[in-house]
């Protein structure tokens, strides 16, 4: 039996870099998936986020949207995230965070925002993301979100509670904070590390 998900999912890996190859060239889709045993044999046969060599990234985003902020669908869009400044990946973290992504649990049925999750392995830190449909910005005229009618403050509550919501998944204490930056941002100066609009 195959328990079925509501959203077809697709694994990424970006490799680490092995002399000058941009990033285009180190970003590589993985596999597809829809369901709850597919996931699982999947993560069970691929190597463990705390293995992974420095400069890698694991991101599980729903099927169609590419881990990057020139996707259509992620360009007006932001990121939750959170720093770890000290040791390992913790798998059962970014575990946790995958199986709420995959459960759509991370949002209320029907907000429709959350686009993948990701997880980046650095030398002095690693970091869990959670991307987002929008950014908490007056919507655009000719967008979804503009036709939709979505408010400013609607849109920002709203990620403000998929913000608390992902920072439950990550069991940080009421004194850390998640930071939402948008993707416009970030492209604009070649960073995910934009300065963050808000936190929780
Ligand atoms: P990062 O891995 O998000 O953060 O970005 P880091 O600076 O903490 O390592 C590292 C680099 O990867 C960026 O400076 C970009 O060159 C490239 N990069 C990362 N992302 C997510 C994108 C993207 O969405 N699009 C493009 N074009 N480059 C990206």
């Amino acid at each position: 039996v195959k328990h079925a998900l509501q959203n077809s999912w697709t694994l990424w890996f970006t490799k680490p870099p092995s002399g000058k190859q941009d990033w285009s060239e180190l970003l590589k889709e993985v596999i597809t998936f829809d369901s709850v045993e597919e996931f699982w044999g999947i993560y069970n046969n691929i190597t463990p986020a705390s293995e992974l060599a420095q400069k890698s990234d694991y991101h599980l985003f729903k099927r169609g949207v590419r881990p990057e902020w020139e996707d259509p669908q992620n360009k007006h869009g932001g990121r939750w995230s959170y720093t770890f400044k000290t040791g390992k990946a913790n798998d059962s973290v970014w575990l946790d965070i995958m199986l709420a992504a995959i459960g759509e649990t991370l949002e209320d049925e029907g907000d429709n925002e959350v686009m993948g999750v990701v997880i980046n392995i650095r030398k002095a830190f690693w970091r869990v993301g959670l991307w987002t449909r929008t950014a908490g910005q007056p919507p655009k005229k000719g967008t979804p979100a503009a036709e939709e009618g979505l408010d400013k403050e609607v849109g920002k509550k709203r990620l403000e509670k998929i913000g608390k919501n992902f920072k439950n998944y990550l069991q940080l204490p009421e004194t850390e904070q998640v930071e939402f930056s948008g993707h416009a941002d970030s492209a604009h100066s070649g960073s995910s590390r934009a300065k963050a609009k808000f936190a929780v």
